[in-house]
């Protein structure tokens, strides 16, 4: 076997949002090249492993990450050469093992995460086998249902909108590439009916329009307006998903809905604009519907419309199985989102997917709010069938790069291609 790392080598480059990143470039010694690219979240969970920045002022206001560049160069590099990149378990456990804190603060997870992905995509160029076909193990592949954000507010967007993504799922689609179709289709109407009404068409940071809105509700108004507009029926061929981000604007127990000015709610009351929504819109989904620290509240909200709903904890579990294990024991959801860089390795990255699904929960593969043209979600969601992906608007290239490979597996797949609607009614 040939397939030895024989260099690898960072970079600093820069990120949807214009802040460096890294991306990690793998050399075999049989000459098999791969790079990978890691993506940066802005509404971040407190216990994400540890983005490393450099904090000098005078390079990018601080971002710069020169720091995790080196640490890839001079300490990841020398620690792995010589080990299979088909080892990827492995490889993981030593930077895993080299870093030695518990939240990757070291080497930095940014560092150690473009290391993991660009192994994997070395080791699946070795074998010869799409990225999908070799991150896959024993799970059925499948085209994952993507959640579309097409109206950004909350962190993502300067606006009067407090939540932070209002997304389209076309569920009724029979395939990938019909849903991107129908997805792009409403987003064009939104836009539309957006301009028709004095709002501003412009986009927020994962591509969504960013009008500033008279209140939350109205973007759910608006989006609803926009299926009707596209052709095709609320609820029925598309239904909405929600990811108020809610950490970003929680105060002390409360939630302060400073941005639209309508005032602070308790959990309670949060609990209860949830109920209410969801009997008013077709809400399939609610992510980060609450706080990271309020746990008890995410089990209130469970029980209440967790039998219609798929709650998804974002920050409240941030890919990390210690806190996905806590999650399934205490019914504190039903689902996870599932972020690479939260944990900042591949292999710890299917282990939480795996968590998921051996609990009967559902995991949701998802971008970050600044991405790069790296695709390396679209084939992890597939790999793991776990059937459903968030990556943004219908616009902006490092999103639609995402649909495009899924778009472009589809074709590969031909006849073998499955795509299911996760919320289809049992
Ligand atoms: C989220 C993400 C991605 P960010 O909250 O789910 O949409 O945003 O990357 O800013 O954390
Ligand atoms: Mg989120």
């Amino acid at each position: 076997m040939n397939d030895t790392l024989q260099n690898i080598q960072a970079l600093e480059i820069l990120d949807s949002r214009g802040n460096p990143t890294l991306r990690v470039s793998v050399t075999l010694s049989d000459g098999t090249h791969a790079a990978a690219s890691v993506p940066s979240g802005a509404s971040t969970g407190v216990n994400e492993a540890v983005e490393l920045r450099d904090g000098d002022r005078a390079r990018y206001q601080g971002k710069g990450v020169l720091k995790a560049v080196a640490n890839v160069n001079t300490i990841i590099a020398p620690l792995l050469k010589g080990y299979h990149a088909s080892s990827l378990e492995e490889i993981d456990r030593l930077m895993i093992e080299r870093d030695a804190t518990p939240n990757k603060s070291k080497l930095g997870a940014n560092a150690m995460l473009g290391v993991s992905m660009a192994v994997a995509r070395a080791a699946s160029q070795f074998a010869k086998k799409p990225l999908y076909q070799w991150l896959n193990k024993d799970s059925e592949l499948l085209l994952p249902m993507p959640m579309m954000n097409i109206l950004n507010g909350g962190k993502h967007a300067q606006t009067r909108v407090d939540f932070q993504e209002f997304m389209v799922v076309p569920v009724g689609s029979p395939s990938l590439r019909e849903a991107v179709r129908c997805g792009a289709e409403v987003f064009h109407a939104l836009q539309k009916i957006l301009a028709k009404q004095g709002y501003s068409t412009g986009v927020g940071d994962e591509g969504g329009f960013a009008p500033d809105l008279k209140s939350n509700e109205e973007a759910c108004e608006l989006i609803v307006a926009a299926i009707t507009a596209a052709g095709y029926k609320p609820g029925h061929d598309v239904s909405l998903a929600l990811d108020p981000a809610s950490s970003s604007f929680a105060e002390g127990k409360n939630y302060d809905l400073a941005k639209s000015g309508q005032g602070i709610k308790t959990t309670q009351e949060m609990i209860d604009l949830y109920s209410d929504w969801t009997t008013r819109f077709p809400i399939v989904s609610i992510e980060d519907g609450l706080a990271e620290e309020d746990w008890e509240g995410f089990r209130a909200l469970t029980a209440t419309i967790g039998d219609k709903v798929q709650i998804v904890g974002d920050d409240l579990f941030v890919t990390n199985t210690r806190f996905i294990a806590k999650g399934i024991r205490e019914e504190a959801a039903n689902a996870v989102l599932i972020k690479l860089n939260q944990i900042g390795t591949v292999t710890e990255t299917l282990e939480a997917i795996r968590m998921c699904q051996d609990a009967g929960w559902r995991a949701v593969v998802s971008h970050r709010s600044g991405e790069t043209e790296d695709t390396f979600i679209a084939d992890l969601a597939v790999a793991t069938g776990c059937g459903q992906i968030k990556t943004g608007s219908l616009c902006r290239s490092e999103r639609t790069a995402k649909y495009n490979r899924l778009m472009e597996i589809e074709a590969e797949l031909q006849s073998n291609a499955r795509f299911t609607n996760p919320f289809a009614k049992k």
